[in-house]
Parts: structure tokens; C-alpha cells; sequence
């Protein structure tokens, strides 16, 4: 295979400062003429013109206005010679977008062409150096049959447009900030906006348009909230205003991904726009807010200053999933954010930070692109910025983004310029800190602590290890910014927070004033990106469960309790003794939050959450997934009988709220579905009665999809029925029959794999739509019952999705090796039935770059 090496990057050899594209476009053969304005590079190394291209053909080629013939195909790219230093070269294409089942460049989706292009999409649309350090100003013509198409967009701002006899219009578009390939789009297609204005800080009128399809655009009015709510904050909080007349959000069924940043021309999946109160969750609201935060913070952080090259994603992605993680702790609940934010961290980085597809958020090398837009590159990445602004403090890392958005603006930066814009303006050495960008893996840490009662210290002793990683067996000690707290067991108060900083493999700070030992809280608000081993007591964590001030910390201590306990009973050290004092001290723990009328239920949700097995796994080598999903369950049902009481009156009072969408009546319904869950693994036959009953009187998806979703666990007759109401009254509604696909998919009833098999077969089903494919296939990888069943038939039904998806979309395929790349940390008989399967993988004929990296490094 091909590896492409960081450090090899070498500047481009000639730049393009402007293109003009034209598009004459038709549902199977758009035809594409591009005119690029070329420059030697100075900077470059020198050789011909290396325009890449993926499956095109070139029609015709002509320099400076006369046909050339000095070219040549190198495999998929086009070499072109040139005589001199500066020239426009022309090219034609014809493409098929209906063909474009990988939907990446341009393609079709239910009559409508759009585009997506990172990180390598242009190059299926048109002869280029695809490339993130060349940045050209487009200028794009759209010409297209005016009934079939009558919306035509692409980025910056529109220029002119018109009609011909012929039944076609067309409309020229430019984009005047130079911008790398991957940030081109256009849109043609039936489409209706809903628009609104914003007037940004100096100033300047900037038009909002959402695009939809005809039906939709009564579900946009959320999404067009969180984006004015978005450029208002980027204002006031990193004092970044908007740069062009014109903001155009398109929704399109067919995505990859969740949405995509071109510039002025926001491409998402339909996923991430659309929300009602019918259809919606609490969980979509959340979503689509984040995603169009997150999707226009980009236009700094991404687009004004691109990436150099695609090692440097990161600097990109981290920083912007940071700043969308900051914003929607600001439009809500900070403390909770942080937690759900730290959930998906350790559920899907934590397992790719100990498996076979480890990477540093910046990479090193890669074979496909598009297997890098991980958990690692992105949340990992906002974690450590994050650190970065607990080591400076809000103002100085704001002065540090201020330089770093002054030096590198119109630019094509690396992680490395970003950190030293940081380290100056913030005024902070992060040399050693660099690590994080270099190493892969998740570092322990062992906490020791001992009190001195004659002299009234406390020491703790610290020791960090960072796990080998492929391709890195030695590692070198991190920079581990702990926040950390003493409480004093008889006030159960604290003497203030002292941020600690590991640097050393090994290192102890010593503590005055403590009488007795106290009671130690440790990194709290997840300070750092860690695991985190303290010696803590089951009556420590009790206390902290209880009385910490830091919310983040309060949870922590919640979950411990649950870890421990059962990692214990997972490994067999429990005995029954030690079982009971155990479910007595969650029991009584978990009954004190119910009880504690100081809470807001959207944080007492938080903490009646039970650690998910993904996490739970993570903590045992080799682990025997049957058995935590056998011992968490056991808990959860001994909870739902010991709490049965405060479970009903919780459920009972969660359901006298009122429909809002305000916090407190999210946290209710939070609370309404996490009781169900809990009573239905006590009582199943009185759980159906209650999850029926708020089935049939839901007025909003949030119950709707709880009382479901606990239906569907439960093989009892109401499932089925509530099953086929809710597909007939969604039936028209493709997010909707996704969620009735995921809920079959992830449910804990027994015959699950059976639902899978049979799911795959439905009308409804189609691989062609990665949403229907995710809905189904990523809900049962994440199933461990389903999944991990006994005798191999959940990793074969993976292997099976994984071959007959990769033809259509290797991209999306790929992403479904990860869960069978787990193998080495399962017990050995899984673990040989997932390999097998890998193997298998790996022995078919053709396979896409995508899956065959991932394949070979999950079997290395
Ligand atoms: N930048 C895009 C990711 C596109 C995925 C390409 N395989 C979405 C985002 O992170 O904002
Ligand atoms: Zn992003």
C-alpha cells in the first residue's frame, strides 16, 4: 500500500490563484470545464503541473487559449508540462453524479446534485492539485434545466444570473476568499429556503438562508436559531464576525458525515438540520445546535486559516469541536455538557486510543485520508486545547487565539504554528506539552495519598505511564494539568482547588493544614484527557457523590462507585458479601441524588446513569463482554427493585411536566425514560404497562422514543404493536424510520441479532443511504448483547455488511472495522471469531483503500 508521511510534506510546486469551473449540469452526465490560472510555486521544488484527479477522464486539455498535447496520465493524475512560469490551463470532464455511490465530489441524492469534497472529493469533480495548501478565489458558473433544478448555489456570494429559450438558467457565483479544494460546493435542485438576517458586529447585513425540501422547512426554525445564536457568541467570545453578504445551509438525505463547512455554503445532513417537537429528541435539538456550531465556527477556525496539509486536521477539527463544546456549554447547562462531552470521549476515543487504529491527534502517516476523521482527531484534539486553557486561563488563551487568527489568517497552517501562537500570546512554554500532539494513547495515572497526622500533611504521589501504541512501544512522560481538591471530611468543605501539573514519570506535592486525611477530588471538570487510578474508598466516593461542588466531580465519583463495583463482579471478586455492601453503597448513593431536591433533574439524570460497557470494558484485559453486560444488568435490576418506589414517584412526577423546551422540562424527561429503564429491568411486565402509557401519551419524541426504546428491550406483546404505530406514523419521515431501525437494532431484547437480520431485509432498508446504514448496522455494533453473541453470528453479520457495503461506499464501510478490531482485548474465544472475520475481510478480491487499511492494521 501506498503510505503517506507527514514528514514528507513538501510545498506545492505550482499554486493556483484563481479558477473558473462551469458546470453544465445533468443527473448522469454533468459536464465540467475548469480554467485554472497557474503560478510556479517559488517556494516548490520545481516539475510540471500535478493536477490530481480520481476515476476522470480529461476531454481536452489547452494552454493559454490553444490546445496542448504535452501531457500525460500518471494513474489517476494529470501531468501537464509547461513552458514558462505562468499560464491558464483548461480542462473538460464529463462525470456521472448518479453513479457517485461513494457521495463524495458531486453526486445525487433524491433528484438533487450536490457536492462534498473533503478531504479528497474535488478531484472526482475536476482535474487539480487537491491539495489543502492551494488556495484559489472561484468563480463558478451554474447553467442547468430551470424545471429540474431551479435553485443553483455555491460559495461567496452570487454575481449574475439568467434564462435561456432553452429551458435552462444559470448563475454565476464567487467566492471572494481564496480557499482550498476541499471547501468548494455547489447545490443545484428543487428547494425552498427559510431565510432570516443577521447584522454582525461592524455592522454588516448578512442573509441566512436554509435550504430544504418542499415539507421540511417547517422543522428549520431550531437550526436557524443555534446559527444566529453561533455568530452572535463567535463575537463575543474569540471576536471572530462574519466575512461574506451571504450564509447558505443546505440539507441534503445522502451525507457521510454530519455536515460539511464550504464556505458560505454549508452543506449537513439532513440529521443535523431538521427538529420538531414531533420528531425531534432532546438529544437532535442538542445535535443539530452543536452541528451548526460547530459547522460555522469553522469559517475561522478552518477556513480563514485552512490546514497545511491533512496531518494538521486536527488543528482544524480539535479547535472547532472545542469551541462548539464552549458554545453549547454557554447556551445550556455547563456542568452537564461537560459530562455528556466526556461520556463520548471515553466510550469512542478511549477504545481507539487502546486498539489497533491508535494515532496521535496529529498522525504521522496514513493511507486513506478519510480514516482520519476520528474520535482521536477530534475530540481528543478539543481535550487538549482544552488543557491548554486550563494552563492559561480564559483570557490569556483568548489573547493566544487572537494571534494565532492575526499570524495565520488567509493561510495554511500546522498544529505546530497554532501551538506557538498559543505559547506567545498567551504567554505559556508548552514545549514539553507538545507530546500530546505526538503520542498516541491514553495516560494512566496512580494516585497515592498519605496524611501525616503529626505534622499535619498530606502527600500525593503520582506515577504516569503512557501505554505502547502501534508504531510507538517507548513513551515519554505528558503534561497532566489535574484539578484537584481536599475536602475536609467533618465540614465537607474544601480549602480552595490547587491545579496540579504532572510533568514527571513520577512525582509527589505535599499539603499543610489537614488535621485528618481528607477526602481528595481529582481532575475535576476533566481537566486532562486521563485515566485516572485513586485508591479511592467506597465511603470516599460515597462522600463525593454526595457533597462535591464540582458537578463533573460529583459524577465522577458516581460512576467510580459503579466501576468498581463492577469491574469486581466482572472479574469474579466478588463474593456475597462483598456483592451486597457494594449494591448497598450504589443503592443508598443513588437513592441520596433522588432525594436531593438541591439538584436540577438534567443533572440528576447525569448521575443516575449507569457507566456504559463500552467504558466498563475498557477497564478489564482481556474482557468477556457477556459478562458486564451480565453484571451491569444484574445491578440495574437490583437498583430498579430496591428504588422501585422512588423509581414510580420519579416517573410519576416527571410526568406531570408539561411539554418545554426549557431545562427543567428537558430534565424531566430525561428522569421519565431513565426510571422506565430502571423498573423495566426490575419488572418488565409493569414497566410495559408504564412505557405504553407514555407511549400513547406522548406529545414530543423525547418520551415517545424513551417509552420505545424500553418497549423494545421487552418481549412482550405492546412492542409489537407500538412498533408498527410508530413506523405507520412516520412512515414518511426518513430520520424518524431511522430511529425505528436504531431502537430494534440497540435493544436488549434477547433475539435482537434475529431483528438485525430480519431489519436488513425490510423495504425500508437500502445500503445506499449511510443514515438507513448507520441507523441499523452502527446501533448493533454497539450493542454488546447483539454483537458479541457466543458463537460469532454478530461479527459475521458485520463482515457480511462491511463486503457488501465497501463497492457502494467504501468510506462509510470502513467505519464498521473498528468494532471487530477490538479483538485482542476480548477473551480468546471472541476474539479468534472476530479475527476470523477480519481475515475474511482482508481475502476479498477488491477492496477500498478504506477498509483494506483499516482491516490490515486492526489484523497486525
Ligand atoms: N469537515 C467535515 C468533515 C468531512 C468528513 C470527510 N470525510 C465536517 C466537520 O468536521 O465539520
Ligand atoms: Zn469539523
Amino acid at each position: 500500500p501506498v503510505v503517506i508521511q507527514r514528514a514528507d510534506y513538501r510545498p506545492p510546486a505550482w499554486l493556483v490563484p484563481d479558477i473558473a469551473l462551469d458546470f453544465l449540469l445533468d443527473l448522469a452526465a454533468t459536464q465540467v470545464t475548469a480554467t485554472l490560472d497557474v503560478e510556479r510555486n517559488a517556494a516548490g521544488d520545481g516539475g510540471p503541473l500535478r493536477l490530481n484527479g480520481d476515476g476522470l477522464v480529461a476531454q481536452s486539455v489547452s494552454v493559454d487559449g490553444e490546445p496542448h498535447s504535452a501531457w500525460a496520465m500518471d494513474g489517476d493524475d494529470l501531468v501537464v508540462e509547461l513552458p514558462g512560469d505562468a499560464h491558464q490551463v483548461t480542462i473538460e470532464t464529463t462525470i456521472d453524479p448518479t453513479a457517485n455511490t461513494q457521495l463524495s465530489g458531486l453526486y445525487a441524492s433524491g433528484g438533487l446534485l450536490c457536492t462534498q469534497c473533503e478531504a479528497e472529493g474535488f478531484r472526482r469533480i475536476t482535474f487539480f492539485p487537491d491539495r489543502p495548501d492551494v488556495l484559489s478565489r472561484y468563480t463558478v458558473t451554474l447553467t442547468a434545466d430551470k424545471a429540474a433544478f431551479p435553485v443553483l448555489l455555491s460559495n461567496g456570494n452570487p454575481m449574475d444570473s439568467g434564462e435561456e429559450d432553452d429551458g435552462t438558467h444559470w448563475a454565476i457565483w464567487h467566492d471572494p476568499w481564496p480557499k482550498p479544494s476541499y471547501l468548494f460546493a455547489l447545490v443545484a435542485g428543487d428547494l425552498i429556503a427559510t431565510r432570516d438576517r443577521f447584522t454582525t458586529m461592524s455592522g454588516r447585513d448578512v442573509d441566512l438562508a436554509i435550504w430544504v425540501r418542499a415539507g421540511d422547512e417547517t422543522r428549520t426554525a431550531h437550526a436557524m436559531r443555534a446559527l444566529i445564536a453561533s455568530m452572535d457568541w463567535d463575537e463575543k467570545v474569540y471576536g471572530r464576525e462574519y466575512d461574506l453578504d451571504l450564509f447558505n445551509i443546505v440539507a441534503v438525505s445522502d451525507f457521510n458525515a454530519g455536515a460539511m463547512e464550504n464556505k458560505g455554503l454549508n452543506i449537513f445532513n439532513t440529521r443535523y438540520i431538521l427538529a420538531d417537537p414531533e420528531t425531534a429528541t432532546d438529544a437532535d435539538y442538542d445535535g443539530v445546535e452543536g452541528v451548526v456550531a460547530h459547522e460555522y465556527f469553522h469559517n475561522w477556525s478552518g477556513n480563514r486559516v485552512t490546514c497545511r496539509d491533512w496531518f494538521q486536521l486536527s488543528l482544524k477539527e480539535g479547535f472547532t469541536v472545542l469551541r462548539d463544546q464552549q458554545f453549547s456549554a454557554d447556551q445550556g447547562s455547563a456542568p452537564v455538557k461537560r459530562i455528556e462531552d466526556v461520556r463520548v470521549l471515553r466510550s469512542a476515543q478511549f477504545p481507539e486510543d487502546s486498539g489497533p487504529l491508535a494515532h496521535p491527534i496529529r498522525p504521522d502517516s496514513y493511507q486513506e485520508i478519510s480514516n482520519f476523521y476520528t474520535a482521536t482527531v477530534y475530540n481528543k484534539g478539543a481535550e487538549v486545547i482544552r488543557m491548554m486553557t486550563v494552563l492559561a486561563g480564559p483570557e490569556r488563551f483568548r489573547a493566544g487565539t487572537d494571534l494565532y487568527f492575526e499570524r495565520h489568517d488567509g493561510e495554511a497552517a500546522t498544529c505546530e504554528d497554532f501551538v506557538t501562537a498559543i505559547e506567545d500570546g498567551a504567554g505559556l512554554d508548552l514545549k514539553q506539552f507538545r507530546r500530546w500532539y505526538e503520542q498516541a494513547g491514553t495516560p494512566q495515572v496512580d494516585v497515592g495519598m498519605t496524611h501525616d497526622a503529626a505534622s499535619g500533611t498530606v502527600t500525593l504521589a503520582f506515577k504516569q505511564t503512557v501505554p505502547p501504541t502501534p508504531g510507538q512501544p517507548v513513551k515519554q512522560p505528558m503534561v497532566i494539568p489535574l484539578r484537584t481538591a481536599l475536602f475536609d471530611r467533618a465540614t465537607g468543605r474544601h480549602g480552595g482547588e490547587h491545579l496540579i501539573v504532572l510533568a514527571d514519570a513520577a512525582q509527589t506535592f505535599t499539603f499543610d493544614g489537614f488535621a485528618e486525611a481528607p477526602v481528595l477530588s481529582i481532575n475535576r471538570g476533566f481537566s486532562a484527557p486521563v485515566a485516572i487510578n485513586a485508591p479511592q474508598s467506597v465511603e470516599d466516593l460515597v462522600f463525593l457523590a454526595g457533597h462535591d461542588d464540582d458537578a463533573f466531580a460529583r459524577y465522577e465519583a458516581m460512576q467510580q462507585l459503579v466501576v468498581q463495583h463492577l469491574v469486581a463482579a466482572v472479574e469474579g471478586r466478588l463474593d456475597d458479601a462483598s456483592r451486597e455492601a457494594g449494591r448497598a453503597a450504589i443503592g443508598g448513593a443513588l437513592g441520596a441524588i433522588l432525594a436531593d431536591t438541591a439538584l436540577d433533574d438534567l443533572m440528576r439524570g447525569e448521575l443516575v446513569m449507569l457507566p456504559g460497557e463500552a467504558y466498563l470494558a475498557e477497564q478489564i484485559n482481556p474482557v468477556d463482554p457477556a459478562r458486564v453486560h451480565a453484571e451491569r444488568e444484574a445491578l440495574k435490576a437490583w437498583l430498579g427493585r430496591e428504588l422501585g418506589d422512588a423509581w414510580r414517584g420519579l416517573h410519576d412526577r416527571c410526568t406531570a411536566v408539561p411539554y418545554g423546551l426549557d431545562a427543567a422540562a428537558r430534565g424531566a424527561r430525561k428522569l421519565k425514560t431513565q426510571a422506565l429503564v430502571y423498573l423495566a429491568a426490575a419488572d418488565p411486565v409493569e414497566a410495559a404497562q408504564r412505557a405504553k402509557a407514555q407511549y400513547d401519551a406522548a406529545d414530543n419524541m423525547t418520551d415517545r422514543q424513551g417509552a420505545l426504546m424500553v418497549l423494545c428491550g421487552l418481549d412482550v406483546p405492546a412492542r409489537d404493536d407500538a412498533l408498527a404505530h410508530f413506523h405507520a406514523r412516520f412512515a414518511d419521515n426518513r430520520l424518524v424510520i431511522d430511529k425505528w431501525f436504531s431502537l430494534q437494532a440497540g435493544s436488549l431484547h434477547p433475539r435482537a441479532l434475529d431483528h438485525v437480520r430480519a431489519l436488513a431485509q425490510h423495504a425500508d432498508f437500502t445500503l445506499t443511504n449511510p443514515n438507513r446504514v448507520r441507523a441499523l448496522y452502527m446501533a448493533f455494533a454497539a450493542n454488546p448483547q447483539a454483537f458479541h453473541a457466543a458463537d460469532g453470528a454478530g461479527y459475521a453479520l458485520i463482515a457480511d455488511l462491511i463486503l457488501a457495503l465497501d463497492p457502494i461506499n467504501g468510506n462509510v464501510a470502513a467505519r464498521f472495522v473498528a468494532p471487530l478490531g477490538r479483538w485482542r482485548r476480548i477473551e480468546p474465544v471472541r476474539a479468534a471469531l472476530m479475527r476470523a472475520q477480519l481475515e475474511r475481510i482482508a481475502a476479498a478480491p477488491r477492496l477500498s483503500r478504506d477498509v483494506r487499511e483499516q482491516v490490515s492494521k486492526s489484523l497486525d
